[in-house]
């Protein structure tokens, strides 16, 4: 971390040792010349001492880890919308632990960073933290996943996906693909879901059953967790081959772990889109591939391009300006439906 010794003034602005010898380099200098010319120029030293709001933030962002396409995506988001902001960024991966995100933002406060960004890997466990970031009087901004707390207070505001809305989509799509399905013979669905304990796996699971939950011609025959890793979808996916053939749909939380479970499909013959009909999140490039060979029936879109906007939410908080307290970000779904190749890139 840079060397850079930095004290918050009053006004949460910042004035840094670096900027005070600045300006006795540059009075220095100005006397130097000054005394070349017969006229001198009073430097007004307010505007070099303290930097303004825009310049010199140091944003500290705690990501979680590189789980998934989606992940990194939002890393790459996260750090080149910084760079091309002139935001210093002080980015530290918890590789999947929430305490390595505990250490990371007690370290942010230690620097006195500007403000502080951070994904919650679970909903549970952060008042404390919290509390010494808002006692070392440093805005937070939540993003992607949310947080449970006693103090909503602890928080500046949230800026990320509506997992439960992506859970009713979800519900939506299988509603009207077995429209013509009786109570008699129920739609069974696996699921495989998210992280566990993390707000975009309740919010995925809970929406999906706010929509087919009640519906006596749906049934949800098991929920596993493959914690958004390709490699869990692939084992629950064949465990649970071995165990029954009797399965109509599976509601995957994320691509990856789809795209692990379409593996273990096509291991045993069964095909994927047609035998079983799939519904997965996120909409990485793979999935839609996938959507396009008839492999996969709907992708729901969860947006990993938030860079811009937590950077914008940042300078916002560092200029001691409030936010909203919450933002969903926009999100399409597609489907087999949809006019495939006019789907555009996806970038990740
Ligand atoms: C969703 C995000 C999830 C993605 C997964 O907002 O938190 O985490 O759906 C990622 O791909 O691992």
């Amino acid at each position: 971390m840079s060397g850079i010794m930095c004290e918050r003034s009053r006004n949460n602005g910042r004035r840094c040792m670096l900027s005070y010898w600045k300006t006795i380099f540059i009075l220095l200098l100005t006397l130097g010349i000054a005394g070349t010319f017969t006229t001198f120029r009073i430097f007004d030293t307010r505007t070099v001492q303290e930097e303004t709001a825009d310049e010199g933030i140091i944003l500290g962002f705690s990501q979680i880890g590189a789980e998934s396409a989606w992940r990194g995506c939002n890393t790459r988001s996260i750090k080149e919308a910084a760079a091309n902001a002139g935001i210093q960024l002080l980015f530290e991966n918890a590789e999947q632990k929430q305490e390595n995100q505990i250490k990371a933002i007690r370290s942010f406060i230690v620097y006195q960073v500007d403000v502080i960004a951070f994904v919650p890997i679970v909903t549970d466990g952060w008042d404390n933290i919290l509390k010494e970031a808002k006692n070392a009087g440093i805005p937070v901004l939540i993003t992607d996943r949310k947080i449970t707390t006693a103090d909503e207070n602890l928080y500046a505001g949230f800026i990320g996906t509506d997992s439960q809305q992506e859970g009713r989509e979800a519900g939506y799509f299988l509603m009207q693909k077995f429209r013509q399905r009786s109570a008699e013979t129920p739609v069974k669905i696996l699921e495989i879901s998210g992280t566990e304990g993390s707000s975009v796996a309740v919010g995925r699971a809970d929406g999906f059953r706010e929509v087919v939950g009640s519906n006596p011609r749906f049934e949800i025959i098991n929920s596993i967790s493959g914690d958004f890793l390709r490699s869990k979808g692939y084992e629950i996916m064949s465990g649970i081959l071995k165990e029954t053939r009797d399965i109509d749909a599976l509601y995957s939380h994320n691509d990856g772990m789809t795209l692990g479970a379409i593996d273990a499909m096509k291991e045993v013959g069964i095909r994927p889109g047609k035998d079983i009909i799939i519904v997965t999140i996120d909409a990485e490039q793979a999935a839609i591939d996938a959507l396009k060979r008839g492999e996969v029936n709907c992708v729901i879109e969860c947006n990993p391009k938030t860079g811009p906007a937590i950077i914008s939410l940042s300078r916002k908080l560092a200029k001691g300006e409030t936010i909203p307290r919450l933002q969903h970000v926009q999100e399409e779904v597609f489907t087999e439906d949809d006019d495939l190749d006019a789907i555009a890139p996806r970038g990740y």
